[in-house]
């Protein structure tokens, strides 16, 4: 076995009650240490049949889903999924974070919605209008020889653990609309998780992903 290269849950890079009082201690560590884990686990799980998938990450297996064994193509594509997008959301929030991106990814959300208030209201919108368990997601859409010109940017859903990789296209920033990431809290209150989350997004990690 080859488990040597196995794919590693992270910590996350702040403590569980960083995000409080917009996401509370308990929901960040039941995501993190038992959803996320689980993504985890089952992904190396499925991943350790065919070992020499290991030489490539994580994202160049959800990039190319097309190429994966059909024996494990539905667990890479959920619990890979999963693995991968639980990353991205942990690296886009914050302790202190929220207001306004700055940068070059102002200049691109000013160019592509209109204002920020007005992506803004498209992201919260089709977060909430995602049916069942799934994510909002930035997006470049171009991701053939982009350049700080033409890294258009698209505002898209996806159900389940779907990952925006595998159409080609590169994420910039991701919302977990999946019960799991609220309901403690916010029971069925999305629109007021959606909401609040606003004040966790961390635009320095965003700048530098666009980047
Ligand atoms: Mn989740």
């Amino acid at each position: 076995m080859y488990y040597y290269y196995m794919y590693e849950l992270q910590p996350l890079p702040y403590s569980y009650d960083a995000l409080e009082p917009w996401i509370d201690a308990k929901t960040m560590e039941t995501h993190h240490s038992k959803h996320h884990k689980t993504y985890c686990d089952k992904f190396n799980e499925a991943v350790a049949k065919h070992p020499e998938l290991f030489e490539k990450k994580p994202e160049e297996l959800l990039f190319d889903l097309a190429s994966i064994p059909e024996d494990i193509y539905e667990v890479v594509k959920n619990h890979g999924g999963g693995f991968v997008n639980h990353n991205l959301f942990w690296k886009c929030m914050g302790k202190n974070k929220g207001g306004l991106p700055t940068g070059s990814v102002l200049d691109a959300i000013v160019r592509d919605f209109g204002s920020f208030e007005l992506f803004k209201e498209n992201f919260s919108k089709s977060a909430l209008q995602q049916f069942g368990s799934g994510w909002a997601w930035l997006v470049i859409t171009n991701n053939q020889q982009p350049t700080t010109e033409n890294k258009k940017l698209h505002i898209i859903t996806t159900s389940n653990q779907d990952s925006p990789l595998s159409n080609g296209l590169i994420p910039v920033l991701c919302l977990d609309v999946w019960e799991h990431a609220y309901y403690l809290k916010y029971q069925n209150r999305r629109v007021e998780y959606i909401e609040n989350w606003w004040n966790v997004v961390n635009w320095d990690a965003v700048e530098e992903l666009y980047k």
